[in-house]
């Protein structure tokens, strides 16, 4: 909404001034113990002033300090203040006093700034250069007490220490020198009497209508400390089926591990003008996520709840007029907000839409220290990891395990480039999480989990083994080890009528004179018996189906991708017929021989279902582009053991990586990169859902998922029933593959 403001709302600045003064008296009827002491007569124009470049000199605003911070009786301006612009970095404050002393327990605000607060025996209105005279004012963040100045966009809920009696508060914004922008910006300020901490990050958000990834991903925006502008949470672009009602609200539910302490509820940015709040009361051992609705216990209504529209700061109170004690409490929103500012025309999908920006749960803290509000960081991990599982269960519908490598250096290793790489796993089954499966830092390469789940199998760079490990990390073994062969060709395959586990491996092998590629296979536990599996020809991401009889990959194109011809291997070692240029193939693991190839665009696969002679068929095409957050190209899809669904990593945005230069991927875009599981529709023509495995501020890479078949479901037989349902389908313009 900043940018928008600035450059479209200049014209509205006139009929804005009519609705400004109104938000404030309605916002104050629900604030209880959060209304503002602040009056606007007590406001002291003369102290408003800014400090750069090692001078003050008065803020240039005519109303005053009243444009950005709330009193009792009028709200902050639309377009917020900027203070202490100049050419040069570094600190610059802004300050705001006023005439009679206050009692200042919580600053909100929402601008790229640190908060102080004038001591009591310094001399008013205080000077901003003199650290001596001001105390820190701190902040909840990622789990721990912080004094970090927050970015522009980020609401912040400042805590002062008990007590603290002051006449001013001092704003402080560091500019970088590299900086476009060095002016500090805040769209507004309230100040609270109250201590208060806003626990809101540190709850799970469920919200009402929609389940799907881009749902769970909007709906955690919601406790982002971010206003988030238009791309706040909604029940939906259109909104819900039916009105927004008593009877047919829209709810946000925010779970904690444990139960905790609160006395209300902000909301701001809210697309809803009227909302009740329960509290849970549902039995210990019933995660509120799965409440029936006796459950749910009123604790009060809000009426008057405003979006604030155009002004980038509006808090809407919710004073509980008590404190409650309570794992999780769940807003319903029961009329959807009014549409007075003309861009809010239509927004509402009449009264069927509603949004929020964000909302915080406050904690009053009294006399604690702010520690005290940070309940224990391995319960709250906990609590999301368990989220995340249900999520990944609700798409796959079974127990599913993930492998991938991540980066544990500070090269983004894509491609398994260095030596700096951890072997991660995840496991719906357990509360652990992303956990490394082996503890040391390596060179891992394609890891691929065993057809029963129970092991993973993974190349090693460092010395060009193929090793397996137990999914818990223990049991690591050599199973074979080449000097050359290329790693891309690890594969695994059960077979069917004796379930003996086979290993596929290239080797490099010495016949006479020459060294002769082939690929092998190995037994997983009687590694000494192995056999031929294809001499013909240099092969690449081999990938082997549920039987072991057919295999896709590269051939002939120089072996690892790239552009290679990529086609269908009979096996053993009896011939490949080509199907398409293009990378990344991947072959189903039952009996079907569907396999496929990427595209050039990275985001899309042709898929093939050849005939038992390898004669290819027609070509379908299946997008990917419906990932939720998707920017760019995708990389490293495979396959899992069962038909229906594919693991893949996403995404790298243009702006940050192309595949075409030399440069590796950013630590900062690789953070970017997560693992994903997609489920294929009943015809393969479209990914019908996704969901994110993993959540963490490093690049994954090369996924394997294994989903546990269901009670008498044979994967690896699944094809045949399958291919009834597939249908030729005609998709999306496609070039051919690349990388
Ligand atoms: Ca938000
Ligand atoms: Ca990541």
């Amino acid at each position: 909404m900043r940018v928008l403001s600035f450059r479209v709302l200049f014209a509205c600045i006139l009929l804005f001034a009519m609705l400004a003064g109104a938000g404030a008296q309605d916002a104050a009827k629900s604030a209880g113990v959060f209304e503002t002491p602040l009056t606007l007569e007590n406001l002291d124009a003369a102290a408003f002033a800014a400090w750069v470049d090692g001078a003050e000199k008065p803020m240039d605003y005519k109303d005053g300090p009243r444009h950005v911070i709330w009193t009792k009786t009028t709200a902050c301006e639309w377009d917020g203040v900027s203070f202490g612009d100049s050419e040069k970095s570094g600190i610059r404050h802004m300050r705001i006093g006023w005439k009679t002393p206050l009692t200042v327990g919580t600053v909100l605000v929402r601008g790229s700034v640190q908060v102080s607060a004038l001591k009591a025996d310094a001399a008013y209105p205080g000077n901003m250069a003199n650290e001596g005279e001001w105390i820190s004012a701190v902040r909840l963040k990622g789990g721990d007490v912080s004094k970090d100045e927050a970015a522009p966009e980020i609401c912040v809920v400042w805590v002062l220490p008990p007590n603290t009696v002051t006449r001013a508060l001092r704003f402080t914004h560091s500019a970088a020198a590299g900086d476009k922008r060095r002016a500090g910006w805040i769209a507004g300020i309230s100040l609270i009497s109250e201590r208060l901490a806003n626990i809101a990050p540190q709850a799970i958000v469920i919200a009402s209508a929609r389940n799907d990834e881009t749902a769970r991903m909007a709906a955690a925006r919601i406790v982002n400390e971010s206003y988030d502008s238009w791309a706040a949470w909604d029940n939906g672009p259109d909104g819900g089926a039916k009105v927004v009602s008593p009877e047919n609200p829209a709810t946000v539910t925010l779970i904690w591990p444990q139960a905790v302490k609160l006395r209300g509820l902000n909301a701001l940015w809210a697309g809803f003008a009227s909302a009740e709040v329960d509290l849970y009361k549902g039995a210990p051992d019933r995660h509120p996520s799965e409440a029936k609705e006796a459950d749910w216990q009123l604790v009060k209504t809000f009426d008057g709840i405003e979006n604030h529209y155009p002004r980038q700061f509006g808090n809407n109170w919710m004073d509980f007029g008590q404190d409650i004690n309570t794992r999780a409490v769940r807003l319903r929103m029961t009329k959807a907000t009014h549409e007075g500012h003309p861009h809010l025309g239509g927004k509402t999908k009449d009264g069927k839409r509603v949004w929020l920006g964000e909302l915080m749960a406050l904690q009053m803290l009294a006399d604690q220290d702010i520690q005290t509000a940070l309940l224990p960081a391995a319960a709250v991990r906990r609590e999301a990891v368990r989220f995340r599982a249900a999520a990944i269960r609700e798409v796959t519908g079974a127990p599913t395990k993930a492998v991938w490598i991540q980066d544990a250096g500070e090269t983004a290793c894509v491609f398994s480039e260095k030596p700096t790489i951890r072997l991660m796993g995840f496991d719906t089954e357990d509360l652990l999480g992303e956990r490394a499966i082996l503890p040391g830092i390596g060179w891992y390469v394609k890891p691929q989990l065993t057809p029963d789940g129970k092991r993973v199998v993974f190349a090693d760079a460092a010395d060009h083994s193929v090793n397996v490990v137990n999914f818990d990390g223990t049991g690591r073994r050599l199973i074979v080890k080449d000097d050359v062969g290329d790693l891309s060709n690890t594969a695994v395959c059960t077979d069917p009528g004796s379930g003996v586990t086979w290993v596929y491996a290239s080797i490099m092998e010495k016949r006479g004179d020459q060294q002769v590629f082939t690929i092998r296979r190995y037994q997983i536990d009687h590694p000494e018996v192995n056999e031929l599996v294809w001499d013909k020809a240099p092969a690449g991401h081999f990938s082997v189906n549920g039987d072991g009889r057919f295999a896709s990959g590269a051939c002939g194109g120089g072996g690892s991708g790239g552009n290679s011809p990529q086609g269908l291997f009979s096996l053993p070692n009896q011939w490949f017929k080509m199907m398409s240029n293009g990378c990344w193939p991947s072959m189903s693991r039952d009996a079907s021989r569907r396999c496929w190839v990427f595209d050039g665009r990275h985001q899309n696969v042709f898929i093939f279902v050849p005939d038992e002679l390898g004669n290819a068929g027609p070509r379908t095409v299946c997008t990917f582009v419906n990932l939720p957050g998707i920017f760019g190209e995708l990389y490293h899809p495979r396959w899992s053991n069962h038909p229906r669904f594919l693991a893949l990593t996403g995404s790298y945005r243009p702006q940050d990586w192309k595949w075409t230069s030399d440069a590796k991927i950013s630590p900062e875009a690789a953070a970017k990169v997560e693992v994903y599981i997609g489920r294929f529709a009943p015809d393969f023509g479209s990914v019908e859902d996704w969901v994110k495995v993993t959540d963490n501020q490093r690049g994954d890479y090369f996924p394997d998922v294994w989903v546990q078949p269901k009670p008498g479901e044979n994967v690896k037989a699944a094809g045949s029933a399958l291919d009834a349902a597939a249908k030729p389908h005609s998709g999306t313009q496609v070039n051919e593959g690349k990388h």
